[in-house]
């Protein structure tokens, strides 16, 4: 028998919870071709970038093999799909000219999606912006904010009649971040703290787009972002004071001005705006529900002694000695194939501490990410990673917090940035190898989610 025929049942989850799994259009689609370039399209053509010296170029050609996909999604059984949207597919220079054939994609996908009775969730930004947005100044501009609302407004006016549940932008912290301040992913630009203005422009963006999308009659409209609890290494005050401090920028930077229309201490006044009060108003334009996307804790200490300050690798990251803090090991627990620290019960602690920190303020929550990167088709590390993080899930709900829906990522493999193909977070194996056929095989955690699922209608 098999480890997973084994596991007790999952409690049962409201019947009317939102089951999904999750991709990104840079990561799955392919023909890049077919559609305007992105920044990740330059970022990645530079040697080096990528650690696998990959690119998304085909990825997993799902521009050309959605039908296949979309089969897979309704065989799993799971009510909704989370993609992207190419900016650059539906408006090749980022403004001005739509493409159709760009556009008729989501529209037959979105069928196809509803013909299968899987209810389709647009993100509208997933990093992928435009070209020639970004050699313009990119995030670093207001204008790509208002952009962006223009953009939205498109893509709602073509399937807003069938996707009714919308998600504005995917992690703009790890964009910032990521992006913008240490430089590993695109644009690759290393600005540290100067990167703020790109966090208040995905904002004001986030805003905007709630407005666009209003206007075209959406009334289900969230935005997924990036959280995990953050441990200090020790009590002594040098490393609270820098665990507090990566608190902020992880858990509330984002949060913060979304839920309560106010950026956390200190940082209002860092931001690029005339009036803040006016920016901090789109900014907080309600939502109805908010989207966290979880993987792991973080246990974050003191900036090390200069003499071990060198650049230090972290969970596939290279961090500058500059940081005012050094993320620690989490000791003792198992970790993914990435590095990532496997510990399920910090989900229940990170939706009950949003709980108590926001409190009626809160907007019902979404799990929009959730998943692990591991090798291997019959991929028991992956049915345990779900299996355990599904359970401190429904703690949280047992406590009365009141989440209602959870997205797997992965559907399948696909295109993990800076690692290339090296990370593996699909339910779904695809043959990278053979470009001619990159056969879909789904993995043991597949069946065991299905499964799983078909006992929660029973
Ligand atoms: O693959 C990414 C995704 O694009 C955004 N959230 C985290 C995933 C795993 O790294």
């Amino acid at each position: 028998m098999a480890a997973s025929d084994a596991r007790e049942p999952l409690p049962q989850f409201p019947r009317d919870f939102l089951w999904g799994v999750s991709t990104s259009a840079h990561q799955i689609e392919g023909a890049v071709d077919e559609r305007g370039p992105s920044v990740w399209d330059a970022f990645t053509a530079v040697p080096g970038r990528v650690k696998d010296g990959t690119t998304a170029a085909v990825a997993c050609d799902h521009y050309h093999r959605y039908r296949e996909d979309v089969a897979l999604i309704r065989e799993l059984g799971v009510g909704a799909y989370r993609f992207s949207v190419s900016w650059p597919r539906v408006l090749p220079g980022g403004a001005g000219e739509v493409s159709a054939a760009g556009l008729d994609f989501y529209d037959r996908l979105v069928d196809e999606l509803c013909a299968a009775g899987v209810s389709p969730v647009p993100t509208l930004f997933h990093w992928d912006t435009p070209l020639a947005l970004a050699d313009e100044g990119g995030w670093l501009r207001r204008d790509t904010a208002e952009r962006f609302a223009e953009y939205a407004a498109v893509v709602a006016g073509r399937i807003g009649d069938r996707a009714k549940k919308w998600i504005t932008l995917n992690e703009p912290a790890e964009h910032t971040l990521l992006g913008h301040a240490l430089g590993q992913h695109a644009p690759g630009e290393q600005l540290m703290f100067d990167a703020l203005p790109v966090a208040h422009h995905q904002l004001l963006a986030h805003g905007l787009a709630v407005r666009a999308l209003r206007a075209a009659g959406a009334t289900d409209i969230g935005i997924a972002n990036s959280h995990g609890p953050t441990w200090p290494a020790s009590a002594s005050p040098e490393d609270t004071e820098a665990a507090d401090f990566y608190d902020v920028l992880l858990n509330r930077l984002f949060a913060d001005p979304l839920i309560l229309g106010r950026y956390p201490e200190g940082i209002a006044e860092l931001m690029p705006a005339d009036d803040i009060d006016a920016d901090l108003k789109v900014i907080a334009e309600p939502v109805d529900w908010y989207g966290i996307n979880f993987y792991q804790p973080t246990k974050v200490g003191a900036p090390l002694p200069a003499a071990t300050a060198a650049p230090t690798e972290f969970s596939g990251l290279t961090l500058p000695p500059e940081l005012p803090f050094t993320p620690r090991e989490i000791e003792g627990r198992p970790v993914t194939d990435f590095g990532w620290p496997v510990v399920p019960e910090s989900l229940t602690e990170l939706l009950t501490g949003f709980r108590d920190r926001y409190g009626d303020r809160l907007p019902p929550l979404v799990i929009t990410e959730n998943g692990c990167s591991y090798e291997g088709i019959d991929d028991q590390r992956r049915i345990d990673y779900l299996d355990g993080h599904l359970r401190a899930l429904h703690r949280a709900l047992e406590e009365g917090v009141d989440v209602r829906g959870y997205f797997v990522w992965s559907l399948m493999d696909n295109f993990e940035w800076a690692e290339g193909y090296r990370q593996r977070f699909g339910l779904v194996h695809v043959d990278f190898e053979d470009t001619a056929t990159l056969e879909r095989t789904p993995k043991a955690s597949y069946a065991w989610l299905r499964a799983a699922l078909r006992a929660q209608r029973a």
